[in-house]
């Protein structure tokens, strides 16, 4: 991009709203904009932060008189996160720690302010530094994988950092590689580039001692918004799982329009004899006419549909199985529901752990897509163009104590209801919302488990293994969790006909031992 766009671009950019446009006024793409955009806010900040802190008493006291944090954010031109903590510190909070969990706050209207500015703030909020350290850690496993690539030899900061140096660059390489005619020792990866101040700085404490130390270097940066399309070539995917994927994610928005225009029960039922919503039926259409006319896959297998269909002229061997939309009771309530998709490489009637990939849509109040090839579990957010960019990369499924237990309580088991107990006896909060997409979501970042157990009456609970099992479980065992029935991995089992159900007990690798070691103590 050549000065004079870069700055016209720069003036007109006021808020995170222009991005879309501006991208297209422009025919830059939205990466680029948002990070001129993130530019613009750290310099700004550094224009104005004095200021702020001297007007700090005179907000807190607007604030009393009725401004939000929002209004007053807006009127300074200044970041939320970071106008309300100087605003907290004036209060004689630890901003800090306020920032991090509002939930400490007891005043009810500014903890809702500011997790309102938490949400909103794109720059300085708790939030948008993990998805820069994701970038980070994106941009230093690009340069890895080159460096392999190439062949060069090197060892990384972490392996410098066990020796007694301060400061390591992230990469140093064992021979000199030549670029642009110069004799590159070591290589740095910066997430974003902050403002031209910033980066002098950088380049003049940090860079400079690489150089006296190492000779000269190399900084690659900007990694923001990573588009589905390009991670994927990035990760070398297969071509053909890839325009599988990519079809998914264009079909996302088809299915969110349908929200707006097809709603209520449809009066017909589906193989299980449930009353289908018109949405499922409306999904499972678009899915399957997508699928159809590109030919990308030869079985598809879905929850509303009775048999496996196979595709006319497919020009791949994969199947899929597919919950158009799962949690789809919790439409009329405007509650979180989500495609569920198995990708398999023939035919889908096969253990789970047979299968190439899985991935899963969420339709809540951001639509996000988490896949897996086998090559870590990443996630996308869909922009209001439609298309889907990264927002979190190799996700892990961390300790926690979230339980989300379907079934009555009146119909457990002997040994689910140990499970249980015990559970809570160490502490577990009991989160389930009816959506079981939504709530191995929720276990997948926070820890814990989720169960729809076999109960009184139902050797085989209620999920599918197909559509719902699975897919799901794919992708937390690849997240490094676990998916058990009760009695072993889950993904081991041969399904013997599309409508198969079973127990589920999915997330993480302590509560699945634990489960396992009850049913087998139990004898049943
Ligand atoms: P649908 O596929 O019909 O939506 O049913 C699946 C499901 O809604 C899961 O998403 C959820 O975990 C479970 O049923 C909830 O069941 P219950 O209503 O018994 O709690």
């Amino acid at each position: 991009m050549n000065e004079r766009k870069y700055k016209k671009i720069y003036e007109k950019l006021k808020c995170v709203e222009d991005i879309n446009r501006i991208s297209k006024a422009y025919s830059v793409n939205t990466g680029a904009i948002s990070n001129i955009l993130h530019q613009k806010t750290v310099r700004n900040v550094r224009k104005y932060h004095s200021r702020i802190v001297n007007k700090a008493p005179a907000l807190v006291r607007s604030w009393k008189r009725g401004d939000t944090i929002l209004k007053l954010a807006s009127k300074n031109n200044f970041p939320p996160v970071l106008l309300a903590s100087i605003m907290l510190k004036e209060m004689g909070y630890k901003s800090k720690t306020v920032v991090k969990n509002p939930d400490v706050l007891e005043d009810k209207r500014l903890r809702y302010e500011l997790i309102k500015a938490i949400e909103v703030d794109f720059c300085f909020s708790p939030r948008a530094h993990s998805v820069q350290s994701g970038q980070g850690r994106m941009g230093e496993d690009l340069i890895h994988e080159w460096l392999e690539h190439c062949d060069l030899e090197f060892i990384t900061e972490s392996d410098m950092s066990k020796e007694p140096n301060t400061k390591t660059p992230d990469f140093l390489l064992s021979e000199p590689y030549k670029v642009d005619g110069i004799d590159v020792r070591w290589i740095e990866s910066k997430a974003v580039f902050a403002d031209e101040k910033e980066h002098n700085r950088y380049q003049l404490k940090q860079f400079s001692f690489y150089e006296d130390l190492y000779g000269p270097g190399m900084e690659q940066g900007g990694y923001r918004n990573m588009e589905l399309n390009d991670f994927l070539k990035e990760k070398g995917t297969d071509e053909k799982l890839s325009q599988l994927i990519m079809l998914f994610s264009e079909q996302a928005g088809v299915i969110k329009e349908g929200f707006l225009s097809a709603r209520g029960a449809a009066d017909t039922k589906n193989v299980y004899g449930e009353t289908q919503m018109a949405l499922d039926k409306w999904a499972d259409e678009v899915l399957i006419d997508a699928l159809r006319e590109s030919r990308l896959v030869r079985w598809i297998a879905t929850e509303e549909q009775p048999d496996i269909i196979e595709v006319d002229g497919a020009i791949n061997q994969f199947g899929v199985t597919i919950d158009p939309l799962d949690g789809s009771s919790l439409i009329d309530v405007n509650l979180a529901v989500g495609t569920i998709v198995g990708l398999y490489p023939g035919h889908v009637l096969e253990p789970g752990n047979t299968m190439v990939g899985a991935l899963y849509i969420l339709y809540g109040p951001l639509t996000t897509l988490t896949y897996t090839t086998g090559t870590g579990v990443h996630e996308f957010v869909m922009g209001e163009d439609g298309r889907f960019t990264l927002m979190q990369e190799n996700l892990t499924i961390p300790d926690g104590k979230i339980y989300a237990p379907g079934a009555l309580r009146k119909d457990y088991l002997p040994y689910h209801k140990q499970f249980i107990e015990k559970l809570e006896s160490e502490g577990y909060k009991l989160r389930f919302s009816g959506s079981f997409v939504a709530d191995v979501h929720q276990i997948l970042h926070k820890g814990g488990l989720f169960t729809y157990p076999a109960f009184a009456g139902k050797d085989s609970g209620k999920l599918r293994l197909l559509f719902e099992g699975t897919p799901m479980g794919k992708m937390v065992v690849e997240a490094g969790g676990a998916i058990s029935n009760g009695r072993g991995n889950l993904l081991d089992v041969k399904p013997s006909s599309v409508s198969d159900r079973t127990p589920i007990y999915v997330g993480g690798k302590r509560e699945i031992a634990l489960i396992e070691s009850l049913v087998k103590g139990s004898g049943t």
